[in-house]
């Protein structure tokens, strides 16, 4: 009866209802979900969606991120991670040591991904990233790489003079298997020219995960806020991201990226608050009705965050992650490693179902009942 009345009371009811109704928000009513105060009848439409698509399930899953190389020809505002050749800081790692981490990650966890991305590097050829692929499979028979953002691939095909469907075709061809969602930062030209005047534009970004579905890959999405974004442009960017999903159902999962400011030249800014990262992802699972996974990734929320998040519209906490450096360089404080039982205990203290998958979400180990529910 009191949840009843507190419904009742609610200024956002009426999308309440809807989304209850399995009906699409629009704009608007995305913006009225970013600026109520009401989190407990946001958190429940988002869980609305998120029990109609997954149940209880939670996933997670066994991965290692790799950066090849932080040397990259842009500097975009928000980065603590990239370096220019020769800088202090610069690294740059070779395909034997690429290939040991890969090695070193199977055997202490099992992994089934590697992660791998790095800075636009201004003089590799193209065969360095075909041989790259080539000889990590070969390193971990099986393993599926997910490599690359839209901006690398959008890079490649610029630098080499491709098209983004050579560019990915030829990656493919030497073992690529899905792509990550980062790139993405926000779309619109008003912010995106501010904090990374250097890199692909929106169009281009969409354009390479559009042409990857076409092929055959899946990809992810991302969203960085926190910044100089208003909450207009994070519902610009989640709409073009809906679009293209009604276009090609190839995004897997969103993840939206809380900006972590130390060491950026945007350091006079503050992390967004616990309460905005909740809204965030609520508001994200809420609006893509089409995207089947919201992902909270623990590194950049923070691990009890990330739990706290599975009661609102969060279904996906990532992996093991083991070797991040873009957040911990940019002042994250989050765990240097989780392993699959921390991630399995996390799951099961918020009455969830924790569920290893691969990267294409396929099921690998039902685990024993949740507790608690
Ligand atoms: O594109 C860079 C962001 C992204 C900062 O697809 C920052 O499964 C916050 O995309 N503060 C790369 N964010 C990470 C990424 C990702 C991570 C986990 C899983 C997946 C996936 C993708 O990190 C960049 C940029 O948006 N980023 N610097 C920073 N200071
Ligand atoms: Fe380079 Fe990527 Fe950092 Fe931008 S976010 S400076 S493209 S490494």
């Amino acid at each position: 009866m009191a949840l009843k009345r507190l419904l009742d009371q609610s200024p956002i009811k009426d999308i309440y209802e809807k989304v209850d109704a399995g009906a699409r928000i629009t704009d608007e009513e995305a913006l009225r979900l970013y600026n109520t105060n009401d989190l407990y009848t946001l958190g429940a439409m988002a869980n609305i969606i998120r029990e109609r698509k997954n149940g209880n399930n939670t996933y997670y899953n066994k991965n290692r991120h790799i950066d090849y190389s932080n040397v990259c020809s842009t500097t975009c505002k928000f980065c603590a991670f990239s370096r220019f050749e020769g800088e202090e800081g610069a690294f740059e790692f070779t395909h034997q040591q690429l290939a040991a981490k890969a090695r070193e990650a199977y055997q202490l966890e099992g992994i089934t991904e590697l992660h791998i991305v790095g800075g636009l590097h201004p003089t590799y050829s193209f065969e360095w990233y075909e041989d790259m692929l080539r000889i990590l499979k070969q390193a971990v028979p099986g393993i599926h790489l997910k490599c690359f953002t839209g901006v690398e691939i959008n890079f490649f095909a610029e630098k080499y003079n491709m098209t983004h469907e050579e560019v990915l075709n030829r990656l493919k061809e030497a073992g690529l298997g899905s792509m990550p969602g980062g790139g993405a930062e926000i779309f619109h030209p008003d912010v995106r020219e501010q904090i990374c005047p250097g890199k692909g534009n929106a169009e281009q970004w969409l354009e390479v995960h559009r042409t990857a579905h076409r092929l055959g890959l899946r990809t992810n999405a991302t969203m960085l806020y926190g910044h100089i974004e208003t909450y207009e442009h994070r519902v610009d960017h989640m709409g073009r991201l809906r679009k293209l999903q009604d276009e090609t159902g190839g995004f897997q999962t969103f993840i939206p990226l809380a900006f972590h400011p130390d060491h950026t030249q945007m350091d006079h800014f503050a992390r967004p608050s616990g309460v905005e990262d909740l809204k965030t992802l609520a508001v994200g699972r809420v609006y893509l009705d089409n995207f089947d996974h919201i992902k909270a990734y623990w590194i950049s929320m923070g691990v009890r965050l990330a739990q706290m998040s599975l009661a609102f519209g969060v279904d996906d906490i990532d992996g093991t992650v083991i070797d991040e450096k873009i957040y911990r360089m940019a002042g994250a404080d989050s765990p240097e490693v989780m392993t699959a039982k921390d991630l399995q205990a996390l799951i099961r203290d918020a009455g969830r179902m924790p569920v290893e998958r691969d990267t294409l979400y396929k099921e690998l180990k039902p685990m024993p009942e949740a507790v608690g529910r």
